[in-house]
């Protein structure tokens, strides 16, 4: 607890300490201090004290400061917001006389409305919003090490309280089995079984049955007896595999017990039909990766789907049911894009490469003013058409699976809402995939939304957040730190429990991070697409030297600008959109600013566009000035290429593996990253790779094992550590071949599809399962979800349409 620490600094001779920095606080020029700033501010103050660094490191007041993430500065006290660990904090007001007072996180959040001169006391309080309530009745994660590993812990949980009444138990159990259809079919167990103990008796008789039979003997042929005994299809394609999952229904029902439930719900068949959900931006299989709004989250989904169809056609053959015709369909819902751009954007269906029944099904948004409906539209902007969206998708998805599907997975803030929509009106599981919150991409987005609500606006996004992530049946994160973060920073999600929305609302608590729901699923990367650089076989000469040409020595202003005077340095490579926080242009200014990192390479960025006319983003458009700007100011003549293309992803992949091949590297610069594919994808194809640290490649790479990890608001230190590293290689001629096998190793051992696919289902499955079995009442805050979507975000989203209306 911090308020012991706090304790211990006033108890002992470290108070006068504490009260120095104090006042040092309060004549440093700003008011609010995050916790970068209070580090230098407490830095200085021990240098002008001569206090030593042993002190710093290990007194209480150090230990104090290293976990007080903000502090306001408020007339003569301040309010310090502790961290004490991961997912807890506590705000304190540190009095002039040195008291110290509890702060409720009310009195937070109107001190720092008051900061922005939005606390308006006397007109009455500002809307709170408050999930805990709703959380009651659920388990909670206790150790926050725990969380992430919501299924396993609810597994284990639940089962202890079911199973503490065999009777009620096997009743649901039961009642659990007989649900199962397929197109109208009856799966499992049919009419001839009339009661849990008839249950119990026949699964006996069905296991004497099975276990005299050849092991491997296909199910059509005994099909027949098995269904005279009560049991349909669904319990395994082969003999053997029918008697392993009657063997597990027989034990829970004898002596139940968490793992083996685990492992039985997982082989139910009981998801056919998926839907992706993924609105926003350019979704297509060709064409689209770069433009605004359109990189990793499209990756992600069609190589998911692959996963997907693949891992489900699988489940389905062991089942037992593919005999029966019974087959998978995935759809990914997203919008229909009636001036394409050259993509199929505008096409109603496309069927998925590599998949036999996966398509992408595109609805359009309602036609409410064409110069902006029939265009793509900003993500920022897409609020006011979810809903009618959500509405027209539904019909055509029924239309299309000729059933309610079973899994709708949102992607994205937009997704989300549409799944959640989606799912309230099929009562169907929904999943929750975030990609990046934006929440914390931009600093201070929530106290000072208002400025930038013209721009981003934020206050839909943010409430579509709380809306979807609190409906949601599970959620999906691709790291620990998307939704608690580190020691060090809060999560993504984390940083949804209490926030201000001046003006417009106060979340006391948005959302609970020890919940069960969370669930760590990093994604993977397409192996036939990125492998290494020394896979000879598997590359295409004729693409390589066509690449090689484009990379290094093409010129054609309409795809290039800038041409290398020696093309035999490495080359230092990024590629990504060219928005804001991708900061391409920072790397660019490191670059710029040290003589030393051009003579050791060239840079080479693959990015959006050349030209600012060909651009409709705001970021997008900024970022084209700033890097003609920066290459101008530093004179990177000769040194810098700049790819203004759209490449095919197998293109992609070879010129990761031809960067490989001239022993380059890759750089990852963005001011935030939620995750970061490229950087997956650079790692698996060898290169030593060289990633912010903030956000998910944190815990991608093993800093100075299997990559680097950059702060990118310090371009010195950046352009210092990939120097370092050239010259390392220089000393040692092995070095850049141990760092870039260790890259490929950590790809292949953690972030593989399958690994991927095989839990989101099993997932899908147990969470259906709980809802089931548990009769867990979650209707009070399903209620409260839809009053604030009815009554806070469809206001707001008609107000923005009224503006689509008048542009
Ligand atoms: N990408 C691409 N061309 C570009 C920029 C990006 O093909 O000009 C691809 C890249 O290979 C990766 C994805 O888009 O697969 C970007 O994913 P990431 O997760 O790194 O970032 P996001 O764009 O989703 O924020
Ligand atoms: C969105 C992002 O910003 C990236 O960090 C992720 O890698 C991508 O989505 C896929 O989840």
């Amino acid at each position: 607890m911090s308020s012991q620490l706090i304790e211990a600094v006033l108890n002992s001779s470290e108070r006068t300490n504490l009260r120095q920095f104090a006042s040092q606080l309060r004549t440093s020029e700003k008011q609010y201090l995050l916790r970068n700033e209070i580090l230098t501010v407490f830095n200085d103050y021990c240098q002008t004290h001569d206090i030593s660094e042993q002190f710093i490191r290990q007194s209480h007041l150090g230990k104090l400061v290293s976990c007080i993430q903000e502090i306001i500065v408020d007339k003569e006290s301040l309010c310090l917001v502790i961290r004490p660990r991961i997912a807890h904090e506590e705000a304190y007001r540190l009095l002039e006389d040195m008291t110290i007072v509890p702060m409720s996180v009310s009195d937070l959040l109107d001190l720092r409305d008051r900061l922005v001169n939005r606390y308006h006391p006397n007109e009455g309080d500002v809307f709170e919003i408050d999930m805990d309530p709703f959380y009651d009745y659920s388990p909670a994660i206790r150790d926050s090490k725990n969380i992430g590993k919501g299924v396993a812990y609810l597994n284990r949980y639940l089962s202890s309280k079911l199973f503490q009444d065999p009777r009620q138990w096997q009743e649901e159990l039961f009642d659990f089995l007989r649900l199962h259809r397929y197109n109208g079919y009856q799966l499992l167990i049919n009419e001839r079984i009339q009661t849990q103990r008839q249950l119990s008796d026949r699964v006996k008789q069905a296991l004497t049955f099975v276990s005299d039979r050849p092991k491997d003997e296909p199910y059509p042929d005994f099909r027949f007896d098995l269904q005279a005994l009560g049991f349909e299809a669904g319990w395994g394609n082969t003999a053997d595999r029918v008697r392993e999952t009657l063997e597990m229904l027989d034990q829970l029902i004898d002596s139940p017990d968490h793992q083996v439930l685990e492992a039985f719900v997982s082989r139910i068949p009981m998801i056919f039909r998926v839907v992706l959900v993924s609105p926003h931006g350019w979704f297509g299989q060709e064409g689209v990766l770069g433009r605004p709004d359109t990189g990793g989250q499209v990756v992600y989904i069609l190589d998911q789907v692959k996963s997907l169809e693949q891992q489900l056609r699988d489940e389905l053959i062991l089942a037992g049911l593919d005999s029966l015709a019974v087959h998978p369909k995935v759809i990914v819902l997203t919008r229909l894009i009636p001036n394409a751009d050259g993509t199929l954007c505008h096409q109603r269906l496309e069927k998925i490469y590599g998949t036999t029944d996966s398509w992408i099904l595109r609805v359009p948004f309602r036609d409410i003013n064409p110069t902006i409906t029939e265009n793509w539209i900003s993500r920022f902007e897409i609020w006011p058409y979810l809903e009618t969206f959500a509405i027209d998708a539904e019909r055509e998805l029924r239309a299309e699976f000729g059933h309610v599907p079973d899994l709708i997975i949102g992607n994205y803030s937009d997704g989300n809402l549409v799944a959640f929509l989606l799912a309230r009106r099929m009562k169907v599981t929904q999943c929750n995939i975030a990609h990046a919150l934006e929440k914390s991409k931009y600093l201070f987005s929530n106290l000072y939304w208002q400025d930038i609500e013209h721009q981003y606006h934020f206050s839909l996004q943010f409430t579509a957040d709380l809306i979807a992530m609190n409906a949601a049946s599970f959620i999906i994160s691709s790291t620990y730190q998307e939704i608690v973060g580190t020691p060090d920073s809060i999560g993504q999600y984390e940083s949804y429990k209490s926030f201000t929305m001046p003006d417009l609302y106060h979340v006391v608590s948005g959302i609970e991070l020890f919940s069960p729901k969370f669930n760590v699923v990093p994604p993977g990367v397409n192996e036939s697409i990125y492998f290494p650089y020394y896979n000879k076989d598997e590359r295409l000469e004729g693409d390589r030297q066509r690449l090689e040409e484009l990379l290094f020595t093409l010129e054609d202003p309409a795809q290039v600008y800038g041409h290398l005077e020696d093309t035999s340095k490495p080359p230092l490579f990024s590629m990504a959109r060219l928005d804001r926080i991708k900061n391409l242009t920072g790397l660019a200014q490191a670059y710029g600013q040290s003589k030393d990192l051009q003579e050791r390479c060239n840079l080479i960025l693959v990015a959006g566009k050349l030209r600012t006319e060909d651009s409709t983003d705001h970021e997008e458009i900024s970022e084209i000035e700033k890097l003609y700007q920066i290459i101008h100011e530093y004179d990177l003549h000769g040194k810098v290429r700049w790819l203004g293309v759209r490449l095919a992803k197998t293109d992609s992949g070879e010129i990761y593996r031809i960067i490989g091949d001239r022993r380059g590297v890759f750089v990852q610069p963005a001011l935030f990253e939620a995750f970061g594919l490229t950087i997956l994808e650079a790692m698996v194809s060898g290169l030593p790779t060289f990633a912010t640290r903030f956000g998910g490649p944190l815990e991608i790479i093993q800093d100075k094992t299997n990559g680097f990890y950059i702060n990118p608001t310090l371009p010195e230190e950046v352009a210092q550590i990939v120097i370092t590293f050239f010259d390392q290689c220089q000393q040692d001629a092995n070095y850049w071949q141990k760092i870039s096998q260790a890259a490929i190793e950590r790809v292949y051992s953690t972030y593989t599809w399958k690994i991927h696919t095989t839990r989101l289902l099993s997932l899908a499955k147990i969470y259906g399962f709980w809802n089931y079995v548990s009769h867990e009442n979650r209707e009070d805050m399903m209620r409260y979800i839809e009053s604030l979507f009815y009554l806070l975000y469809k206001p707001r989203a008609q107000a923005l349409l009224e503006q689509h209306r008048q542009r």
